[in-house]
């Protein structure tokens, strides 16, 4: 196949809030700097979800969605010196080129050398590899793992270990690593305090494995979904709140964990996407330190508010991608993670699906059933 169009199945989003539609694609050979990569299993993420909603102003139709994929590589453009042939990657939405100023700082993630013609779909030299009924389909964050093959640039794709089982780790390509580094490399949650964590998905219960990790002494889970709790716990969660339920007449939900924690967490975080939740998380944070991280991705066109006295006072508003994780060398730490048994992940999968049945991962999802579904190609 190599030098070759490969023809395959892919799940393509025609247009927004359409079901996504099963073709058969034809997907061209990487070009310089690329990789072409067999794609065995993908999970779907809530970003995928908004992106499809068509909120995402970076959504660009018709494309090909999903972006926590593991697959093989099946082969290599030009001048690709770091990736092999038969070499298991986990895509990745935030490259590492370890040349930008970006990756030359240790104080951020965000490599940008692509970043630009990735928001448009397309790769770094401006065009597109898929093709369906004779039209051009774009690319989504860079990765596009809704499809049996597809191709991404060297530097976004990390090199795992082939012991590490790719219908797991796959989920470490974004939901699990985001909210484990937001507690860990973000907030960086320190030993003894509270946290809590707004939005029970595998974001939310990512952190709260953070949180444990970091040795933290109470850790609030809250969420409307109470099927959540139950996860909650085994993630690490101390204590439950229903927001719709559990708050004294009268009060909102902040100052109700400012009565129950004495004067506020040490660290929150927002894992749901909606701006008023994230208001509510920097305010039930504690006067003079309480740290509140946004990870939720909210419409494009929805801005965030409080009173510039809740900053004054000191609490602090941080934001975190894909936890902060440097993605090619930081990514292998946290799957060795994973093989070592410190952290969970195969806990996150309740549903797995054949590529035919994606819609039902997305049906699951809305439904408040899942914390992942896998599909396999
Ligand atoms: P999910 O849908 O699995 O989980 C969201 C949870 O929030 C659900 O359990 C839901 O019941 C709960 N919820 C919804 N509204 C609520 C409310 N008002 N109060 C309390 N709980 C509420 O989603 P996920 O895949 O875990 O992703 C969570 C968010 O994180 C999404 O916005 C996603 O786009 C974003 N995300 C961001 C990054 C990043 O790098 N920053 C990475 C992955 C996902
Ligand atoms: N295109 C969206 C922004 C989406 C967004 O914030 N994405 C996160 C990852 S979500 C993964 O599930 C991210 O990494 N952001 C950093 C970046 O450079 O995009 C919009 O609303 O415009
Ligand atoms: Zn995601």
């Amino acid at each position: 196949t190599e030098g070759k169009v490969i023809t395959c199945k892919a799940a393509v989003a025609w247009e927004a809030n359409k079901p996504l539609s099963i073709e058969e694609i034809e997907v061209e050979p990487p070009k310089k700097g690329e990789v072409r990569v067999k794609i065995l299993y993908t999970g779907v993420c809530h970003t995928d979800s908004y992106t499809l909603s068509g909120q995402d102003p970076e959504g660009i139709f018709p494309c090909i969605l999903g972006h926590e994929g593991g697959g093989v590589v099946e082969s290599i453009g030009e001048g690709v010196e770091t990736v092999k042939v038969g070499d298991h990657v986990i895509p990745l939405y935030i490259p590492e080129c370890k040349e930008c100023k970006f990756c030359k700082s240790n104080k951020t993630n965000l490599c940008s050398l692509i970043r630009i013609t990735q928001g448009r779909g397309q790769m770094p030299d401006g065009t597109t590899r898929f093709k369906c009924k004779g039209k051009e389909i774009f690319h989504f964050m860079g990765t596009s793992t809704f499809s049996e093959y597809t191709v991404l640039p060297e530097i976004s794709v990390c090199v795992v270990r082939k012991d590490a089982p790719l219908d797991k780790v796959c989920l470490l390509g974004c939901g699990i690593t985001t909210g484990f580094g937001a507690a860990k490399f973000t907030a960086k949650v320190d030993e003894g305090s509270t946290v809590a964590i707004f939005g029970l998905g595998a974001v939310g219960l990512s952190v709260a494995q953070g949180a444990v990790d970091c040795g933290a002494k109470r850790i609030i889970g809250i969420d409307t979904n109470e099927s959540k709790f139950e996860s909650g716990k085994l993630f690490g969660c101390t204590e439950f709140i229903n927001p719709l339920k559990d708050v004294p007449a009268g009060k909102n939900i902040q100052q109700h964990i400012v009565d129950i924690t004495d004067g506020g967490v040490d660290y929150s975080f927002e894992c749901i996407g909606n701006v008023n939740v994230m208001r509510s998380a920097l305010e039930c944070c504690h006067k003079g330190w309480g740290v509140s991280t946004i990870v939720g991705v909210a419409p494009a066109g929805t801005e965030i508010s409080t009173r510039p006295f809740q900053l004054v006072t000191g609490r602090v508003w941080k934001g975190s991608a894909f936890g902060g994780v440097k993605s090619r060398s930081q990514l292998p730490l946290i799957v060795d993670k994973y093989m070592d048994k410190k952290l969970k992940v195969d806990e996150y999968v309740t549903f797995t699906y054949p590529l035919s049945e994606i819609n039902e991962a997305f049906h699951v999802m809305h439904e408040g059933k899942s914390l992942r579904s896998v599909v396999h190609f």
